[in-house]
């Protein structure tokens, strides 16, 4: 069960809960969270006139420095009294000025009265030991903090209002009533109507089918998180360098008329339909003796072997040859692959709605201008849809790496309590491996977990936060 260990009594933390960069924002805010929160905003922050220190008003004032009462900055004050704050304890929030320095003054002050420096995510922590959420919301707002795109948002939206743990918790439920249906029945069998085991089954069955979509699902989420990398690769002057400009709509790599003009991996972040990739502009692919045109090589090798998904360019005024299919050799299996002719503008008209020589069937093809931008939306179309981005615009909740495993674990167990019932062994050992599927849930929705699991968890959440 849940270690609640609930923060010391005495143990007020503080911290710059606003993005940290320097010249960047207006207002930053310094957060106060503990049983000293608001004494220590009446020593820091003096409000001139009438104004009461009533919960969820704002004050306007000055924070001071109480050594000599000097003003350090003028700010808004925002006193949240338990339980109705984020971490349902007193929580206090200075909204300063932005910048890093006054912000960080303010801070120094906090501290300096008495609060302690927050650790990453201990805020959302605390929140959690007090209830004020569950631990697939708490992770669902840091994978907000992280969205790179509006799906990617829109997913950690769905999860902060609780549809994760929903669907993890009506399953870890529906468990739980089988299971005290077994256990009724190993204690007072015969006190009982008999139990009819193909209805439990049908039911453990149900849960492990639906884990089992939702880890399959759990890998288009996983995308929308951190994003495809998407490589670039071709012979050499083929136009990858262009096709990355096209797409990332910006002079982002050097293009020219020469063969070997990229000699390093290129990045550049961006968002297709909501989903966000990063494409990776390669050197291009061919033997040489020139000793840093090979070491680019060798990285657009490595970039091609990592890769979600690769866009094998060619020239289609070469057309389809030997040396493209050398290259395809080197796709690793299994990952999506879609050929791209290039150069579509510079083919004469009769050639341009022809096939192209010898491409290899079964293969998707796009046929484009990375010039003039013909053909860009059915590139990005089948590249999407290559990737599994109908999926992912149809998700309505996604699971973490750290949720997949345990939903995976959960599934398998399932399977084994399955198993057992399939070679009619008694209840009680039907219940063995249910029990660790609960637990396994549990530990999702936070039911169930361990002090260690939760410091790593809140560990990797931002300060502040
Ligand atoms: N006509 C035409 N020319 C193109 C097109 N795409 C690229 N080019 C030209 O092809 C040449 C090579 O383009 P790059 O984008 O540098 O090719 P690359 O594949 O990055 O080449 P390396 O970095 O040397 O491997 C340049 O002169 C481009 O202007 C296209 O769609 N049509
Ligand atoms: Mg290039």
């Amino acid at each position: 069960m849940i270690p609640l260990t609930p923060p010391l009594p005495g143990d007020t933390i503080a911290a710059i809960a606003t993005a940290v960069a320097a010249g960047a924002g207006s207002v930053a805010i310094v957060r106060l969270s503990g049983p000293q929160a608001e004494a220590i905003g009446r020593r820091l922050f003096v409000a001139p006139g009438a104004q009461d220190w009533e919960s969820h008003r704002v004050l306007y004032g000055h924070v001071v420095d109480p050594a000599d009462g000097r003003r350090v900055d003028e700010a808004l004050l925002l006193l949240m009294r338990a339980p109705r704050s984020f971490t349902r304890e007193d929580v206090v929030e200075l909204h300063c000025h932005g910048g890093l320095v006054a912000v960080r003054r303010v801070l120094e002050l906090v501290l300096a009265a008495g609060a302690r420096l927050a650790g990453p995510g201990e805020f959302s922590q605390r929140a959690f030991l007090n209830g004020r959420l569950d631990l697939t919301r708490a992770e669902a707002i840091a994978e907000m903090i992280a969205a790179r795109s509006r799906r990617a948002a829109d997913l950690a939206m769905a999860g902060i209002d609780g549809g994760l743990q929903r669907r993890i918790g009506g399953l870890r439920e529906r468990l739980l009533d089988q299971l005290a249906e077994l256990e009724a029945r190993v204690d007072f069998e015969e006190d009982l109507p008999p139990l009819d085991g193909t209805l439990v089954r049908a039911e453990l069955e149900a849960v492990r089918g639906e884990l089992e979509r939702l880890v399959a699902e759990s890998r288009q989420g996983e995308l929308l998180r951190e994003g495809l990398r998407v490589a670039i690769v071709g012979r050499p002057n083929v136009g990858k360098s262009s096709l990355l400009n096209l797409l990332s709509r910006r002079e982002r790599a050097i293009v020219t008329d020469l063969p070997g003009t990229t000699r390093d991996l290129l990045e550049s972040d961006l968002v297709l339909d909501g989903v966000p990739l990063t494409l990776l502009d390669t050197a291009g692919i061919r033997p040489t003796d020139d000793r840093v045109e090979l070491l680019g090589i060798e990285r657009s090798r490595q970039a091609l072997a990592a890769a979600d998904a690769v866009l094998l360019l060619f020239d289609l005024l070469a057309g389809w040859t030997a040396a493209d299919q050398e290259l395809m050799d080197l796709v690793p299996e299994g990952v999506p692959l879609l050929l791209v002719g290039n150069k579509l503008d510079a083919l004469p008209l009769e050639a341009a709605d022809a096939t192209v020589p010898l491409a290899p069937p079964e293969t998707p093809l796009a046929r484009i201008s990375a010039l003039t931008g013909a053909g860009r939306d059915g590139l990005v179309g089948a590249l999407l849809g290559l990737c599994g981005a109908a999926e992912i615009q149809g998700l309505e909740v996604a699971l973490n790496g750290r949720q997949r495993e345990l939903a995976a674990a959960a599934a398998t167990s399932l399977e084994r309590s399955l198993e057992t019932a399939a070679l009619g062994l008694p209840w009680d050992f039907w219940t063995i491996d249910l029990r660790g599927a609960i637990a396994g849930l549990g530990a999702i929705t936070g039911e169930e977990v361990s002090e260690a699991v939760l410091e790593r968890i809140f560990s990797r959440f931002c300060i502040g936060k």
